[in-house]
């Protein structure tokens, strides 16, 4: 009777705390912004301010973010990296997915609630492209009081990390989804940004622990992160608390969280260097003037000055702490064995159109004509029919509170960190990395490593390459999840799947269905909120109109062929200084990675290979190097 009392107390008390944050921004263009030093761009910010702000709310608050799209050429939509919800699957962002794109002048109502989760998350548009350009930024949810936090600091501290491009994305995924960029080549930035930013000095008081929340916003790479004579516990990733364990090197992939104490020393007679670089090996090509590293100051006396750069070996650098062996805070045991497993492998090859894509199993994903949310929503009984979600969409339909095991299998010779909306899954396997000369190695289930009690759970992770891994979670949250790399590159390229589900249980919740405000936007944009990927909502089973991939290359069509026109174009066209503009500095690697990527035989056909170096020796930049 007692204890059913004091919870009654207590659910009132989290309804008298519970607090709900209305934030109303307008998205669009900031001119003269100059994150690095070296180069004015405009970014995109809020309200006429870049970088955005960090927004902070409590455990069991709501949050009525108003997002007006402020821009006169583009739609935008806005996703809260990492959060649940739960009820709440039309206010996840993606649009195409979950929501339908929102065009100038409308402004959408983020409205969800983040009862179950603590920790460092953030949010970014996801439309193509736009927080690349800057439209990014730190979401923290609080315990409800400092001394819920189950780890002793004090001070908390943000730190965002980024890589820069000087060009705007509009200039750069052109010249990437091209045909003059068959093996597609990820472009090289600029610059490193620290805190949106470069040369930072991080002011700390002696004999104190920081809480420091480290967030890789960046759209490529993955990021190492050190410090000069100071050890990181980490103490939570990606929203989930871990069991402390202390490293002096982290590896953090573009979307990543990590949070670490921090302990000062007890005498200001030095200043410190707090480093981070780029991951070299996501580079296809290494311009000389890049700088992978950036030094920042960890400053406890101002008199002393910056503090110079602080180097690892290649030694330390491989040895960086592997996020594998996290263990969970709260015990979570391994899921019982998987009721359902979705396979799928990952690998960049080369459609009809030249251009290069990324594809899970065959099919690089292509967006449907209605958002797959609002077909579940319109689809009656044949939401539970995968067919209706449309033949391009990569989509699988699970049942409520299944297991799922989602087993990637990595044909690709790059690192990619792949996310899941709407959920933490556990890393119940890693394979260590395969080395390019040697054949991709692809998990077995009947044949596979002990799995770990605890596994490490988090909402983003990395797969080596040409090796694969395992993860696993439960299927209880019904909703429309896209589960994707988080390269926005290889996201544009294709690489992605749609999980719905639950379907009939979204279907039959009050809290899911289409918000008033929701439907107008799709009618202002012109996309139907109702009806199967084709926009068929009178015969859910007829898909004929659904947007599908490019035509495979004609057989015969090989990849010398395209390598031959391409530079052959390029070279007549754009002038050959546009080759190492798109990254392909070296000529006859190109060559041998569109081979490799689709498989052909190079012995065969010399005469397109002649073509291809008699057009590399006509070439006389400086800018081409071997
Ligand atoms: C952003 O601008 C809008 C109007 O342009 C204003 O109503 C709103 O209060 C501003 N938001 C903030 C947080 O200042
Ligand atoms: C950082 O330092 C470099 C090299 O000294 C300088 O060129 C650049 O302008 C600085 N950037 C910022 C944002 O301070
Ligand atoms: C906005 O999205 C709609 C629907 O996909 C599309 O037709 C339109 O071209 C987009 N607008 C812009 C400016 O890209
Ligand atoms: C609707 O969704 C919420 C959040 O997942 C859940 O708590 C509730 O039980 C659901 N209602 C029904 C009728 O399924
Ligand atoms: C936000 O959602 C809640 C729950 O569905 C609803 O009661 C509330 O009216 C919504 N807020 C606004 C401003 O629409
Ligand atoms: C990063 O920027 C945030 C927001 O301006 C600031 O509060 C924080 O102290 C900065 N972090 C570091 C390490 O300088
Ligand atoms: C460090 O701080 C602790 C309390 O936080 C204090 O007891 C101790 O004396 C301090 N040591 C120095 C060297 O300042
Ligand atoms: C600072 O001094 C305290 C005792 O005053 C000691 O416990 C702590 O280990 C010292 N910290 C460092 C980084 O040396
Ligand atoms: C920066 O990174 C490169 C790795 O490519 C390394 O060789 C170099 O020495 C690093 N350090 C500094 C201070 O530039
Ligand atoms: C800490 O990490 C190491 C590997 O770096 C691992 O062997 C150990 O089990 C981990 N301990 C905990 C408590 O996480
Ligand atoms: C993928 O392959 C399957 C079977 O091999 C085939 O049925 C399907 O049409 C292919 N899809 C695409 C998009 O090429
Ligand atoms: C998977 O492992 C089993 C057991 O070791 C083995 O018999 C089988 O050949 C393996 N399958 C493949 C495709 O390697
Ligand atoms: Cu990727």
């Amino acid at each position: 009777m007692k204890s059913v009392f004091s919870l009654v107390i207590l659910a009132l008390l989290a309804l008298v705390t519970a607090e709900t944050h209305t934030w109303y921004y307008t998205a669009n263009w900031v001119d003269g912004v100059n994150p690095d030093g070296v180069f004015e761009r405009r970014m995109i910010g809020f309200n006429g301010s870049w970088p955005l702000p960090t927004l902070r709310v409590k455990k069991g608050d709501r949050v009525n973010f108003y997002l007006t799209n402020g821009f006169d050429d583009r739609n935008t939509s806005l996703h809260f990296h990492g959060m649940f919800q739960r009820g709440t699957n039309q206010m996840d962002g993606p649009e195409m997915v979950t929501q339908c794109p929102i065009p100038p002048g409308e402004t959408m109502l983020y409205n969800f609630t983040v009862d179950e989760q603590v920790g460092s998350y953030w949010y970014h548009s996801h439309t193509s492209g736009q927080y690349g350009d800057g439209m990014r930024g730190v979401f923290i949810i609080e315990e409800p009081s400092k001394d819920d936090y189950p780890y002793d600091y004090d001070e908390e501290v943000v730190l965002t990390l980024n890589e820069h491009y000087h060009e705007e994305s509009d200039k750069l995924m052109p010249k990437f989804l091209s045909r003059f960029n068959p093996t597609g080549a990820e472009l090289i930035p600029q610059n490193i940004l620290f805190n949106e930013t470069r040369n930072v000095t991080w002011k700390v008081e002696p004999n104190k622990t920081y809480l420091l929340r480290i967030i890789n916003t960046g759209r490529f790479l993955s990021q190492y992160v050190w410090m000069e004579d100071h050890d990181m516990t980490i103490v939570e990733v990606d929203g989930v608390y871990v069991e402390r364990n202390t490293t002096n090197l982290i590896y953090i992939t573009v979307a990543q969280r990590y949070t670490v104490l921090v302990t000062t020393k007890n005498s200001t007679d030095k200043n410190y260097a707090f480093m981070h670089r780029l991951d070299p090996d996501m580079l296809d090509t290494q311009p000389d003037d890049l700088q992978l590293n950036g030094t920042n100051t960890i400053m406890y006396n101002e008199e002393l000055g910056e503090a110079e750069s602080y180097d690892l070996t290649q030694d330390e650098i491989d040895a960086y702490f592997d996020d594998y062996y996290l263990v969970p805070l709260n015990k979570e045991k391994l899921y019982d064995d998987a009721d359902y497993t979705v396979t799928i492998q990952v690998q960049m090859d080369n459609l009809g159109d030249g251009i290069n894509y990324a594809f899970f199993n065959n099919i690089t994903y292509t967006k449907p004509r209605v958002p797959t949310l609002l077909t579940v929503l319109s689809a009656g009984d044949e939401a539970t029919n995968e067919l209706v979600y449309g033949t391009n969409t990569n989509t699988f339909v699970l049942q409520k509170d299944d297991v799922v095991d989602i087993v990637l299998n990595n044909l690709d010779t790059g690192k990619h960190p792949f996310h899941l909306h709407g959920h933490v899954f556990q890393l119940i396997e890693r394979h260590e990395p395969i080395d390019d000369d040697e054949d991709p190695v692809a998990f077995n289930a009947s044949d596979h490593a002990e799995w770990p009690e605890y596994p490490m759970m988090r909402d983003t992770v990395f797969l080596q390459p040409q090796s694969y891994m395992v993860l696993r979670f439960k299927a209880d949250n019904p909703g429309v999840w896209l589960f994707h790399c988080h390269i926005e590159w290889h996201l544009d390229q294709g690489l992605a799947i749609q999980l719905v589900e639950d379907p009939m249980g979204i279907q039959n919740n009050a809290t899911q269905q289409i918000t008033d405000n929701h439907k107008e936007i799709c009618e202002k944009v012109g996309v139907p909120w109702k009806g199967n990927a084709a926009g068929n909502d009178v015969n859910l089973l007829d898909l004929s109109g659904e947007n599908v991939q490019h035509k495979r290359l004609p057989t015969g069509f090989t990849a010398k062929g395209i390598v031959a026109l391409v530079f052959s174009c390029v070279a007549g066209v754009v002038g050959l200084a546009a080759i190492a503009f798109y990254g392909m500095h070296d000529i006859e690697n190109v060559e041998e990675r569109v081979a490799r990527d689709l498989a052909i035989d190079l012995e065969d056909e010399d005469d397109s290979a002649e073509i291809v170096r008699q057009t590399s020796s006509t070439e006389g930049s400086s800018t081409h190097k071997h």
